[in-house]
């Protein structure tokens, strides 16, 4: 088998790049572990940046976001027993997130996909010199011929080990996890509600006008509470009386901040979660993972032109882009979670009280959840 590039992962990062690619008349072929099912059920992130949205539109795959996707103008954060609404409108000009299941995306990406996207396969090895990738499909085994290689195979696949010896990894653990919960109810509140509370941290999210996400602040490794346990706590943590429901899904995640650097080795250019994890509370993983392909996208765009300087500057550039989430998702995340001693307790309630009341930096906060727009080089 050949093919211009070989997209190792069938998630967002990799079938958005395949749609670009596509779209741009540039052969690839996607390659998945899991099946079909599995994929567009998986329950993850729900927030799209404004930038994805227009992204979304631009690949021509908008519609169904724009019919059923909830448009939030604002977001409020929670503490001390107050709310304080941070009013995007206002403080970006105009911009907003869509609220969108990440599957929702993926299902519409799946749905769009003409040229090959292979399910189930196995054993998949990638030679970045070559560059090839072979791997197990239907019982055969395959080697894919190509000219280039993303790594689009998420925090856990093979892309990255690969390459590990030509890596340095930055990451930082948190000493807690949210315990996710998707319910059959309407949510509590028309926008997203972040709460600070002594005993953690809560956010209360949303699907649709009549399914609720929420999650809770919880140890790494935790146990899944029984339901009455969770609706009980999530009552205390808002100080709201929350809509209650049947619990459709609930799971445990843990909280990493993680960088690769450099995102690329020879011909394998690694994209979205296989270079980088953020924590959950700026909603940034999906959308930076979708900034990724698009600089990629453009930069094989160029190459095939005759050009490869954006492919040698992929990396640096995605970087910066990355580091300045990861600094906006652990400013959230400290500013939000219980951590550390009595001292910072009181340093995160001087700066939420700062957040929501100055200006300057109710705009910071602002402009970063709403996303800093992509970058074509
Ligand atoms: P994915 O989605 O992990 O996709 C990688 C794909 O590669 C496949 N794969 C392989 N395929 C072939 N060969 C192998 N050897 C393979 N190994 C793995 C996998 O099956 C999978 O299909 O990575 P991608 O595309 O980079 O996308 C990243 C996002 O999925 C991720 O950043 C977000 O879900 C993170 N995230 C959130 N991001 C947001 O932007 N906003 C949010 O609101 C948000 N909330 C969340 C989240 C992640 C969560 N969890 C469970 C980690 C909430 C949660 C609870
Ligand atoms: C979600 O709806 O799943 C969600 C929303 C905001 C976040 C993380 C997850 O920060």
């Amino acid at each position: 088998m050949r093919t211009q590039v070989a997209i190792v992962g069938g998630g967002p990062a990799g079938l958005m790049l395949g749609r670009l690619l596509e779209l741009r008349g540039i052969e690839s072929v996607i390659l998945e572990a899991r099946d079909r099912a599995y994929v567009q059920h998986r329950v993850r992130a729900g927030v799209l940046e404004q930038a994805t949205v227009e992204l979304m539109d631009e690949v021509g795959l908008g519609a169904r976001m724009h019919a059923q996707g909830l448009v939030h103008r604002g977001v409020e954060l929670r503490f001390e027993g107050e709310g304080h609404r941070i009013d995007f409108d206002a403080l970006t000009g105009g911009r907003a997130i869509t609220i969108y299941g990440q599957q929702e995306v993926v299902k519409d990406l799946i749905e769009a996909r003409r040229a090959p996207l292979l399910f189930e396969v196995s054993d998949v090895r990638v030679d970045p010199v070559a560059p090839a990738v072979s791997f197990v499909h239907e019982g055969a085994a395959h080697e894919l011929r190509c000219d280039l290689i993303a790594g689009c195979d998420g925090f856990h696949g093979v892309c990255r080990p690969a390459i590990a010896h030509a890596l340095t990894v930055y990451e930082r653990e948190y000493p807690f996890g949210w315990l996710g919960i998707l319910a059959e109810c309407a949510p509590v509140s028309e926008e997203l509600i972040y709460a600070r509370h002594e005993r953690g941290f809560a956010l209360a999210s949303m699907r649709s006008p009549s399914v609720t996400r929420m999650y809770l602040q919880c140890a790494p490794d935790e146990p899944v509470w029984t339901d009455a346990a969770i609706w009980d706590e999530l009552d205390r943590r808002f100080g709201l009386r929350v809509n209650r429901g049947r619990v459709l899904e609930k799971s445990v995640t843990p909280m990493r901040s993680f960088v690769a650097e450099p995102m690329q080795f020879e011909r394998l250019y690694l994209a979205g979660d296989a270079a980088h994890i953020v924590p959950p509370t700026g909603a940034k993983g999906l959308n930076t993972a979708m900034a990724d392909v698009y600089l990629l996208a453009h930069a094989i765009e160029a190459f095939y032109g005759g050009d490869g300087s954006g492919l040698d500057a992929y990396s640096s550039r995605a970087l910066e882009r990355v580091w300045r989430v990861q600094h906006f998702s652990w400013w959230m995340t400290s500013m939000l979670h219980r951590i550390g001693d009595a001292f910072q307790l009181r340093l995160q309630l001087a700066q939420l009280r700062e957040t929501v009341g100055s200006r300057a930096l109710s705009t910071a906060l602002a402009e970063n959840y709403v996303g800093l727009p992509f970058r074509a080089a």
